[in-house]
C-alpha cells in the first residue's frame, strides 16, 4: 500500500456561527482520501496559535466589488497557503508519519503562532492527513491514533447552560455544564444528559424563561445569578429521576480572562451585577459555589495573566477539585510546563486548534499524562460536523471531553461518533471518569 500524498487540496465552508472555515482534502497514492475542517473559538486565548482571517480591506475590490467580504472573516488565504505553500512542500510525503509532517508545516510557517500559515490551514491538513492514513490502513481513527488499548470512552461535560461570550444571558460564567458521573457507558451517558436537557427546557419554561439555544447548544436564559443557573440544573436532574451529585455533578467553565480587567487586576462581573473581584475575592467566590453545590470541575476560574490568582485557586481547592487550564495553557506544552512548575492548575484542556497540529496537541496530552495533570479534550464554540475530536479523545484514554449539549448537530456528532466508537469496541469499551 502506497501511503504516499498524492494530492491536497482546500476550500471554505461554513462553522456553526455561520462564518467561514477551512476544509482540507488529502488523496494518497493508494487512493485513500480524507477531509478535515478546521473549528474556531469565541472566547479565546492570547497566546493561541493564530486563525488566519482575511480582514476586510484587500477582498474589498478583487471580490467583484463586494465590501467586507464575510465581515473580514473569509478565509480564502489560509486555503491559498494550503494549496500554494503546504501541497507543494507534502506532496510525495508519507502520510503514516504524523510527525514528520507537522514538524514540516511548522518549519515551513517559522513563526512561533503559526502567523505566517495560519493553524487554520496548516491544522486542517495535519488532521486530514491523519484521517487518510487511518483510512489506509483500513482503521478507525481512533486506533489508528492510539492503538489497540485506545479504549476509554470519555466521561462528557455536556454545556447546558450558556452565559459569558457563548450567549447574551446575563451570566459571567460561560459554562454550566453536568457530567454524568453516576453512567456506566457512554450511551448511559448520552441518555442521561438528554434527559435532563429536556427537563432544564421544562424548568425554564415553568419559569417563563426562553429556551433558545447557545453557540454551543445549552440554554440561555435570562437568570439573574449563577447560583440560579446551578439551582436551575439541580431542579432539572430531580425531575428527569437523577440524584444531584451523585448521578449528575456539575463542571463550570469561568472564563474569567473575558472579564478580567489587566489594569486593575480586578474580576468584573459586567454581564451580571457588575461585581469587582481581586484574585483572592474571586478565589473565595469560587470554593463558596464548589463549597455549596457539587461542583467538580473548574475550568479558567482564574484569568490567563494571573499566574497569582492560579496558583491561589490551586492551594484554596486544587486537592479535590478539577481546576482546568484552557485560556492559561492554550494546549501549548511550554505554558503546561510553566504551569506545573508554579503549581497552577491540575488539568489541561486540549484543543486542537490552539495549537495548530495533532501532533502537538497529542504531545500536551503526553506531557500531562506524565505530570498527572488530568486532559480533557475539547471542541470550540464555532464547530463544524467534523467529529476527529471524539477520537482523539478515545485514542488518548484522555478519560474526558467537552463537546457541549444535547441540541445542535455540530455538538451532537461528537456524542454520537462516540457512542459508535463504544459499539465498535464492545466488551473492551471501558468508561472514564474524574
Ligand atoms: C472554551 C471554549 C469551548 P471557545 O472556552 O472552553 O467551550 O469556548 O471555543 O469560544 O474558546
Ligand atoms: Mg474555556
Amino acid at each position: 500500500m502506497n501511503t504516499s500524498i498524492k494530492s491536497i487540496s482546500a476550500c471554505e465552508i461554513l462553522d456553526s456561527r455561520g462564518f467561514p472555515t477551512v476544509e482540507a482534502t488529502v488523496v494518497l497514492e493508494c487512493g485513500a482520501k480524507a477531509s478535515a475542517s478546521v473549528p474556531s473559538g469565541a472566547s479565546t486565548g492570547k497566546l493561541e496559535a493564530l486563525e488566519l482571517r482575511d480582514g476586510s480591506v484587500n477582498f474589498r475590490r478583487s471580490q467583484s466589488g463586494i465590501k467586507n467580504r464575510y465581515r473580514g472573516k473569509g478565509v480564502l488565504k489560509a486555503v491559498n497557503n494550503v494549496m500554494s505553500i503546504i501541497a507543494p512542500e507534502l506532496i510525495g510525503k508519507n502520510a503514516i508519519e504524523q510527525a514528520e509532517i507537522d514538524s514540516l508545516m511548522i518549519a515551513l510557517d517559522g513563526t512561533e503562532n503559526k502567523s505566517n500559515l495560519g493553524a487554520n490551514a496548516i491544522l486542517a491538513v495535519s488532521l486530514a492527513v491523519c484521517k487518510a492514513s487511518a483510512v489506509a490502513c483500513n482503521m478507525e481513527l481512533f486506533k489508528y491514533i492510539g492503538g489497540s488499548n485506545a479504549r476509554v470512552l470519555p466521561l462528557p461535560m455536556m454545556n447546558v447552560i450558556n452565559g459569558g461570550a457563548h450567549s447574551d444571558a446575563p451570566l459571567d460564567i460561560q459554562e454550566f455544564m453536568i457530567m454524568p458521573i453516576g453512567a456506566h457507558s457512554m450511551r448511559n451517558a448520552v441518555r442521561m444528559g438528554s434527559e435532563v436537557f429536556h427537563s432544564l427546557k421544562d424548568v425554564l419554561k415553568a419559569k417563563s424563561l426562553s429556551t433558545a439555544v447557545g453557540d454551543e447548544g445549552g440554554f440561555a436564559p435570562n437568570l439573574e445569578s449563577n447560583e440560579s443557573a446551578i439551582e436551575a440544573i439541580a431542579l432539572a436532574v430531580s425531575k428527569a429521576g437523577y440524584k444531584f451529585g451523585h448521578d449528575i455533578a456539575i463542571a463550570i467553565d469561568v472564563a474569567s480572562s473575558e472579564f478580567y480587567d489587566e489594569k486593575s487586576k480586578q474580576y468584573i462581573f459586567s454581564k451580571s451585577d457588575g461585581r469587582k473581584y481581586k484574585s483572592a475575592d474571586m478565589v473565595a467566590y469560587l470554593k463558596e459555589l464548589r463549597d455549596h453545590y457539587p461542583i467538580v470541575s473548574i475550568e479558567d476560574g482564574c484569568a490567563e495573566d494571573d499566574w497569582e490568582g492560579w496558583q491561589l485557586l490551586t492551594k484554596a481547592l486544587g486537592d479535590n477539585t478539577q481546576l482546568v487550564g484552557d485560556d492559561l495553557f492554550v494546549t501549548n506544552s511550554k505554558l503546561l510546563r510553566k504551569g506545573i512548575e508554579l503549581n497552577a492548575g491540575n488539568a489541561i484542556l486540549v484543543k486542537v486548534n490552539q495549537i495548530g497540529t495533532l501532533t502537538e496537541a497529542l504531545n500536551a496530552i503526553e506531557l500531562a499524562k506524565r505530570n498527572a495533570y488530568a486532559s480533557i479534550v475539547s471542541h470550540r464554540s464555532g464547530e463544524t460536523e467534523d467529529t476527529t475530536i471524539a477520537d482523539i479523545a478515545v485514542a488518548v484514554n484522555a478519560g474526558q471531553i467537552k463537546t457541549g449539549s444535547l441540541s445542535r448537530s455540530e455538538r451532537v456528532a461528537k456524542y454520537n461518533r462516540l457512542m459508535h466508537i463504544e459499539d465498535y469496541l464492545g466488551q473492551s469499551a471501558v468508561f472514564g471518569h474524574i
